[in-house]
């Protein structure tokens, strides 16, 4: 029987079908969706990070890992349980400033869609400007961010300073997550929430919108 450290070994080996295959073993055999996805997917991802900081992994190594991971977390998503939908569903703008990893900030947005918001999904590499210009357009009730990777830091001060200077800086409580960033920067940049896990989206934004869940 397949075990979810088997899954992870998978994940970094960057074997896309051999790890959605034991995926699905593991979902079947009744492990935690939600630990399959942390200690299995998400391990499995880290461990080719880490080795590509140490320059013994290359890019297509990462586009792998990635590829690899997108075949999962779909299966995962899927075995995710569903609570009742509330009447008036809050509405969360959400996307990543500049980059392209996807993966986390499609995690965010299944989990708060399952949580009972209505998700506006901006894809990735948005600018400070996008954040603004779409939040506005579907009269958002919060903005969600995700900074995956180094250069999105600066513009995330970027983006609060323009919420700021566009007057409407209480009108959207804004959280971040991602991999490079911390609760201290958080709160040194001024952000209104911060998660270190997709799932925490859930609970800031059930916070920070006063909805009970
Ligand atoms: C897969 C991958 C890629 C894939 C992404 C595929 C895709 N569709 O997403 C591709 C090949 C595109 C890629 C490209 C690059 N990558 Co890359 N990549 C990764 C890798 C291995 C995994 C990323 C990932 O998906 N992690 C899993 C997800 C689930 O984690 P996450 O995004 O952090 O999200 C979790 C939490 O942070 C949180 N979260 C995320 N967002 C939010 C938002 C809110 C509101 C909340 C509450 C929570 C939350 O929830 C998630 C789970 O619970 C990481 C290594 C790593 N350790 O992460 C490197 C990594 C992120 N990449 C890195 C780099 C350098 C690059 C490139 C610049 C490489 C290059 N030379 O071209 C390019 C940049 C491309 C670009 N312009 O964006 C570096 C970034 C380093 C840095 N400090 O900036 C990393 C850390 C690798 C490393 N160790 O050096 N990459």
């Amino acid at each position: 029987m397949a075990t979810i450290a088997d899954l992870r070994q998978k994940v970094s080996e960057t074997q896309p079908e051999p790890a959605a295959e034991m995926t699905r073993e593991l979902l079947a055999d009744g492990f935690d969706p939600m630990e399959i996805l942390e200690q299995g997917v998400m391990s499995g991802l880290n461990d080719v990070g880490t080795r590509f900081a140490a320059r013994k992994a290359i890019v297509l190594d990462l586009v792998r890992a990635g590829v690899t991971a997108k075949k999962c977390i779909p299966l995962i998503e899927a075995a995710l349980p569903r609570g009742e939908t509330p009447k008036n569903k809050k509405k969360i703008v959400l996307g990543t400033l500049l980059s392209q990893h996807n993966i986390g900030k499609n995690l965010v947005g299944t989990l708060l869609s399952i949580g009972g918001f209505d998700v506006v999904d901006m894809g990735e590499k948005n600018t400070p400007w996008d954040f603004y210009e779409i939040a506005e357009k579907n009269d958002a009730d919060m903005i969600a961010v995700s900074v995956v990777f180094a250069p999105a830091l600066e513009k995330f001060s970027e983006l609060l300073r323009l919420l700021d200077e566009m007057e409407v800086r209480t009108k959207y409580p804004v959280i971040v997550g991602g991999g490079v960033t911390t609760q201290q920067w958080a709160d040194e940049q001024g952000a209104d929430g911060w998660g270190a896990q997709a799932k925490d989206g859930v609970d800031l934004a059930r916070k920070l919108l006063d909805v009970s869940g």
